[in-house]
């Protein structure tokens, strides 16, 4: 049966199409330098926003029209993979990512949770022998449960620990079993809410054995799927302790943990984080840790994560910079971890929602091509720090320089001279080449 009746499947119409429910700059097959726009952008449908979430917001129910609504318990779960199959055949989306509690509900034991997950996994797998849609990555929910209320690997209470280590180890198996690309550690509620009760020590320790076992798991069954740290600074708990990427990856390499690790990018935590998104593409990248990306977009005048689908194309545009520069994604990809506005309830918004979202990105990945392909701004930052090729500043770079030399060459410099960054002319020169990808149809 189909969930989605009013919507067929979406494909490329260009740039001058009014259908609504077409692509009007995905076009999956196009090449952009050696790879097609499908394999630069590896596009990800998130489970637990598309399917699961009904647009409750904390002052009101949800408003969420759904066809598989009228399900409850388990039939309801399956009735989700039914959705979803469809919705992913009709977008042509080669990847999907999903928490355990996203797609099969809790026991009351979790045995009885194990059950669940595994009668509903045995449907995925079913679905994916003739899907083209691949498992980007899974993840535990460590947070959602009233178990969580202090957090897991970093809770106080060991029996938590304990389970949520158990709620990991099950993943691991459905991700070796699923064929994962990735598997995710968001830190859900792993962060503080007052020092006053809080062993931050003993709790960061906690964490750290906690990803340990969970590498040496993935070894033991030969999960070969590259994990991924999702940092946030704040939201649920005050302080969360994987705050951005500078911080989680100091934590990997105090814990020796770095090797077995890169990250999982999303928009919304980097501006949470007071960082743009391209900052935190940024650090990872120049470190070699960066993974896959979670692509939404926040809202500048609210204070929270929004999870909004991304329209933003400076954001798109500077996010697929960041990624082309990196040599693209590897096993990572871009997965909507965005939901639709509570006021965009119809089923057909998830679409719009879908299209908008690989859109921005198909013009943000050109663009961003574009403006590599010139060397637009590789010649002038290369200009901008030419001192340091030649002279006093080849000295400092090859390491002839100590501070006696630098000293001797300072007493004798007479006038230092500096050039102008030239901002605002390298902003007009983004907004021309953003327009001629635009306008050209
Ligand atoms: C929460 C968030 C999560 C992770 C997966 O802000 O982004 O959905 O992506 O647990
Ligand atoms: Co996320």
């Amino acid at each position: 049966m189909a969930y989605f009746e009013n919507v067929d499947k979406v494909v490329y119409e260009g740039p001058a199409s009014e259908n609504p429910l077409a692509f009007k700059f995905y076009n999956p097959e196009e090449k952009v330098g050696d790879k097609t726009m499908e394999e630069h952008l590896r596009f990800s449908v998130a489970y637990w926003h598309t399917f699961v979430g009904d647009g409750a917001d904390p002052f009101g129910v949800g408003t969420a029209i759904r066809p598989w609504n009228r399900y409850s318990g388990m039939d309801l779960a399956k009735a989700r993979v039914e959705a979803a199959f469809e919705l992913f055949d009709k977008l042509n989306i080669p990847f999907f990512c999903f928490h355990d509690v996203d797609i099969a509900p809790e026991g009351a034991t979790l045995k009885e949770t194990y059950q669940n997950l595994d009668t509903i996994v045995d449907m995925i797998e079913e679905y994916m022998k003739t899907s083209k849609t691949k498992l980007l990555w899974n993840t535990a929910n460590l947070f959602t449960h009233p178990r969580f209320v202090h957090g897991a690997a970093t809770s106080c209470n060991a029996d938590v620990f304990a389970y949520a280590a158990a709620k990991v180890k099950k993943g691991l198996e459905i991700a070796k079993r699923l064929g994962a690309e990735n598997y995710v550690f968001w830190g859900g509620r792993e962060g503080y809410e007052t020092l006053l009760n809080t062993n931050m020590k003993l709790e960061l320790d906690n964490l750290a054995r906690f990803l340990h076992m969970a590498v040496d798991y993935a070894k033991e069954i030969g999960f070969d799927g590259q994990f991924l740290i999702e940092p946030k600074p704040k939201e649920p708990t005050k302080h969360q302790y994987d705050f951005d990427v500078a911080t989680a990856l100091a934590f990997l390499q105090t814990y020796g943990l770095k090797d077995y690790f890169k990250f999982n990018i999303e928009a919304n935590h980097a501006t949470l984080a007071g960082h743009t998104f391209e900052h935190e593409l940024r650090v990872a990248r120049i470190h070699g840790m960066l993974g896959s990306v979670d692509a939404n977009q926040g809202d500048p005048l609210l204070g929270w994560d929004t999870d909004e689908f991304p329209t933003d194309l400076y954001s798109t545009t500077l996010a697929m910079y960041e990624i082309l520069q990196n040599g693209g994604l590897g096993k990572g990809g871009l997965n909507f971890d965005a939901k639709v506005r509570r006021g965009s309830f119809e089923p057909e918004d998830l679409f719009y929602a879908h299209i908008a979202g690989m859109d921005s990105f198909a013009i943000g990945l050109k663009v961003a091509y574009r403006l590599i392909e010139d060397r637009v701004f590789e010649s002038v930052v290369e200009e901008r720090y030419k001192s340091y090729t030649e002279g006093i500043g080849r000295d400092i770079i090859d390491g002839k320089a100590d501070f006696h030399t630098l000293e001797a060459y300072a007493l004798n410099l007479r006038d230092i001279s500096n050039r102008s960054g030239r901002q605002e002319r390298l902003k007009t020169l983004l907004n021309q080449y953003l327009l001629e990808v635009c306008v050209a149809r």
